[in-house]
């Protein structure tokens, strides 16, 4: 196989196989937390306006087994998290997934996350007609702000 031949090869693999549609909403503020050797989850923050009523109904990445949209809640004196089927996406409305609320996590990370490099990362947008569209992103990958270290 020519070098180029490989190339376009690798390219599919990271875009996967299904059909994507580049823009079912704005995605902005993207960004996922870094990773120690040997960690194996890790969170992306992000904030994402769509312009018609939607809801988040599936992440996925090549980077990570499992990527599930998360939300943080209260229960007695501990925050806990737990996954959500969908996250509403009230039309105009932009809705933050950010430290202390929704985030996707990811989970079973097949490889180190490193600040600079940058993580694919899919999400399944579910429409007013019930048709789910695919929107593609490279996320910025950083170091956590230090007062989320300790997290
Ligand atoms: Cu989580």
């Amino acid at each position: 196989m020519s070098p180029r031949a490989r190339l376009v090869v690798r390219l599919a693999l990271v875009l996967g196989a299904s059909p994507v549609v580049a823009h079912a909403a704005d995605v902005s503020d993207a960004w996922a937390r870094s990773t120690v050797k040997g960690q194996t989850a890790s969170v992306v923050y992000l904030t994402i306006t769509s312009a018609t009523p939607a809801r988040l109904v599936g992440a996925s990445s090549p980077a990570a087994a499992v990527v599930q949209v998360h939300e943080m809640s209260m229960q007695g004196t501990t925050m806990k998290m737990r996954p959500l089927e969908t996250l509403e996406l009230p039309a105009g409305q932009a809705v933050e997934l950010k430290a202390g609320g929704a985030h996707v996590m990811l989970l079973d990370l097949r490889q180190q996350l490193s600040s600079g490099d940058k993580l694919p990362l899919i999400l399944r947008i579910e429409g007013a007609d019930h048709k789910v569209v695919e929107q593609a992103l490279a996320v910025e990958i950083r170091d956590a702000p230090p007062m989320m270290k300790s997290r």
